[in-house]
């Protein structure tokens, strides 16, 4: 191996664990990544896409001029174009000009609300602040939302309800101080690697017990000491049950309920009807699992909970995070070190995003947009006329999907998003985006969503710009630019802020917002001056380790767990509960329940692990059978299938495996060629408005090989 002109080091642009890289550089070419021992977060370990998997930056696919659509496209007939020769070259002036045109057009026709925008996860906070602060400074929107809807906006919804804050009470590594943990609806070996690390460490080198509650046999159930494999969809039925458990046997913190929680009466009637009978003939959950892992849980000094997708990802998803958490409030698990709530939370900068304000309800640091004494500090800061800013919730990415239409949104501006793998129900998607009038793509590939733009405007990737990421564990990190950037391609927060003066100019906006920074230290500055939580995050406080907000001024020294002594909301209250099934359920035409995730090499829609060597180690969509049904069905090992829904059918090869449950099947949404969104379920939760994901019912029939779709075969070849 050559030896490095420069290492440089930065933050993992995949999970929200949130490793420390460095970039090992020769000739401005990254060539190799390592990880240093003494890193707080990661202790030197890193995952095989946070080692590896940089290569995408790389790819021949990826595009790095602006390009402009040959054909003009309208509403209704709009087309996915995935051949470059259906492209052509443009000047960052020209494309710039020719969105700004656009949008005011449209903004000027039809108001604010014919205007949508998608903020990326995978972007920086500076990035995200300001894509937010364009659309509702400039064009009064707030249409403006990202992938946490699509991820842990249950989870969100429940702790704001109940405690008043949605991130992770404790810092990940804290865990080697549990003496008992429960993992649910997370396979936190794949999706979390780093952190299951330090569980395993908690379990073997400190003799912590392990809880896990997944229909799948998951890698993390080698180390458990209980298992309850629930059916999809029934989590407020287990969790109940392990709160009437601890009801019925008198194993609640008096103290704490007395001093800390608010509605317990209420709570405690409806838990009655919880019995583990219940709940057992609901999720086939064996009774006596139920009340072993509530005593367990219960009887621990220090218990924390870990959580992801299995369980907001519902119809009912809100719910299900309330089930939870009335866990900790009964037994006083919260508050103290080793003892929390944990949602897991996915993407690079997914916190980050939520606390720079891509969500359609809130300011920056989750200020209500209809909050009048919140709306005037923006537009104080911002220039902006008092009573300027739009006050009333704007629509969340399932609803501004669903809201295209004439009359309703017109525009889409995706930065860094792939609703056309990630949406549930793609058929319907697919209809809609189609019926869009002005779509711009900001992101480092042409993928399926940037398809259907009219301007794409090539980003840089993190490799190749400054600025910062919040992790799962709140802990703000700094992102620094190894190599310059490909091509023509610009860090997204310059193309923002050329946008927004541009569009500034159109619209003749009297007062003036500012969009000359000349550094993402200045807009962290500014998010610091109106976010409480980050005041004191300052980018020269963030060399070494970063810091974990909050951070309330620059003396403070960020807050590694959270709750001590009162919750943000005050008391913690208690929500009372019923049991709903997921929207589908099983039938004769459709005998089989669907959950569908993720696989360690793979990232999401693909965008950037099928640009990667990472590729070869997974290559294709393999379903996951049991298999008493595989022999039911006659169905080999890698033998073909058709999958079909109500919304939509797909081919693909089998895994037979006991990993999965008898009558559940998980399909990856990884891969194009066998999109698992075509199949889900659009059904929200009425709260969060998350999507379905997973739990829809489906039946199987086998197919031949030659009806298997060819990966990759359309893909947009670009240029570097
Ligand atoms: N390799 C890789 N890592 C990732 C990602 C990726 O794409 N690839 N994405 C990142 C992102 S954005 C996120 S949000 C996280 C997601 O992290 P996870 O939530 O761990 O990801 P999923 O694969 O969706 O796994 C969900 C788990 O829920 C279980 N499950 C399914 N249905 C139910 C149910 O009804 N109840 C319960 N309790 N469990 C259920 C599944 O068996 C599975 O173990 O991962 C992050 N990390
Ligand atoms: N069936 C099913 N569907 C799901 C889920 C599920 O469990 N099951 N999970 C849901 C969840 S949790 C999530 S988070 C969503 C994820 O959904 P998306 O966020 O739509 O998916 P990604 O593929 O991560 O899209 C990220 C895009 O950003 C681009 N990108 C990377 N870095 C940068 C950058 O610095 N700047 C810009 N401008 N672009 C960049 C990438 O190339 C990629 O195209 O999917 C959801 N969909
Ligand atoms: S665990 Fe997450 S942050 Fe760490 S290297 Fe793997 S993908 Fe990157
Ligand atoms: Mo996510």
């Amino acid at each position: 191996m050559p030896k490095a002109e420069r290492i440089v080091t930065t933050t993992c642009p995949y999970c929200g664990v949130g490793c420390k890289l460095e970039l090992h550089v020769q000739d401005d070419v990254i060539f190799n990544v390592t990880s240093p021992f003494a890193s707080v977060v990661n202790h030197g370990n890193l995952c095989v896409k946070g080692r590896f998997g940089y290569d995408f930056i790389y790819s021949p696919h990826r595009v790095t001029v602006p390009m402009l659509r040959r054909e003009p496209q309208f509403p209704g007939t709009r087309t996915q174009a995935f051949a470059l020769s259906e492209w052509r070259e443009a000047s960052w002036e020209e494309a710039l000009e020719l969105i700004a045109e656009r949008l005011t057009a449209i903004y000027r026709r039809d108001g604010s609300d014919a205007l949508a925008a998608y903020c990326c996860a995978k972007a920086t906070n500076e990035d995200n602040y300001l894509l937010q602060k364009l659309f509702r400074a400039l064009f009064r929107t707030n249409h403006i939302d990202h992938c946490t809807r699509l991820c842990h906006a249950g989870s969100v919804m429940a702790l704001q309800l109940a405690v008043g804050s949605s991130a992770m009470s404790n810092t990940a590594s804290e865990v080697i101080e549990n003496d008992v943990f429960l993992i649910t609806g997370s396979n936190t070996t794949e999706n979390h690697p780093i952190i299951a690390l330090q569980m395993k460490a908690a379990i073997e080198k400190h003799g912590a017990k392990l809880i896990v509650v997944d229909p799948r046999r998951i890698e993390m159930v080698n180390y458990a000491a209980l298992w309850l494999p629930l059916l999809p969809g029934t989590d407020v039925a287990v969790f109940s049950a392990m709160a009437h458990v601890i009801l019925k046997e008198k194993l609640c913190n008096e103290d704490f309920l007395r001093e800390r929680t608010e509605n317990f009466a209420a709570f405690a009637a409806s838990m009655e009807k919880f019995t583990p009978e219940f709940a057992e003939a609901v999720s086939s959950v064996q009774r006596d699992l139920i009340v072993q892992a509530a005593r367990l849980y219960a009887g621990a000094h220090n218990a924390a909970i870990y959580w992801s997708l299995g369980v907001p990802e519902s119809s009912h998803g809100t719910d299900n995070a309330f089930s939870l958490i009335h866990l900790a409030l009964l037994t006083g698990h919260i508050g103290r070190r080793g003892n929390g709530l944990n949602p897991l939370r996915g993407q690079n900068n997914v916190q980050g995003a939520s606390d720079s304000g891509a969500m359609p309800w809130h300011y920056p640091g989750y200020q209500p947009v209809d909050d009048e004494a919140s709306a005037l500090k923006f537009e104080q800061e911002w220039h902006i006329e008092s009573g300027g800013l739009n006050r009333h919730k704007g629509l969340t990415t399932t609803e501004i999907i669903g809201a295209i239409a004439p009359g309703g949104v017109r525009s889409l501006y995706i930065m860094g998003e792939n609703p056309m793998m990630s949406e549930p129900n793609l058929n319907h998607t697919r209809h809609k985006m189609q019926d869009l009038e002005f779509v711009v793509a900001q992101d480092l590939f042409i993928n399926e969503s940037g398809a259907f733009a009219d301007v794409f405007l090539p980003a840089t990737s993190w490799a190749e710009k400054e600025g910062t990421f919040t992790n799962t564990d709140r802990r703000v990190q700094l992102v620094r630019r190894a190599i310059p950037a490909r091509g023509q391609a610009r860090a997204d927060w310059e193309i923002i802020c050329a946008l927004a003066l541009r569009l500034e100019q159109r619209l003749g906006r009297a007062e003036s917002a500012k969009w000359d920074y000349a550094h993402p230290s200045e807009v962290l500055a500014e998010m610091g001056r109106l976010v409480p939580e980050y005041a004191g995050v300052k980018y020269a406080r963030l060399e070494d380790e970063g810091l974990q907000v909050p951070v309330w001024d620059d003396q403070h020294p960020g807050t590694p767990f959270l709750f001590e002594g009162s919750f943000p909301r005050g008391r913690a209250k208690f929500h009372p509960l019923d049991f709903r099934p997921a929207a589908e359920t099983p039938d004769q035409e459709y005998p089989f329940i669907l959950t569908t995730g993720r696989v360690l090499e793979h990232w999401h829609g693909g965008s950037m692990t099928r640009h990667s060597k990472l590729d070869d180690l997974y290559p294709e969509a393999l379903m996951e059978l049991h298999p008493e049904d595989a022999t039911r069905l006659g169905v080999e090992d890698r033998q073909t299938v058709r999958v079909s829904s109500r919304r939509g059918t797909l081919v693909l090869r089998v895994s037979i495996t006991t990993r999965t449950t008898l009558g559940v099947v998980f399909i990856p949404f990884h891969f194009r060629e066998a999109a698992a969104n075509l199949l889900t379920n659009d059904v929200l939760d009425p709260l969060a408005k998350i999507p379905e994901y997973k739990a829809c019912a489906v039946r199987i029939s086998k197919a031949d090989e030659s009806e298997l779709a060819r990966p990759q075969a359309t893909q947009a070849r670009g240029r570097y």
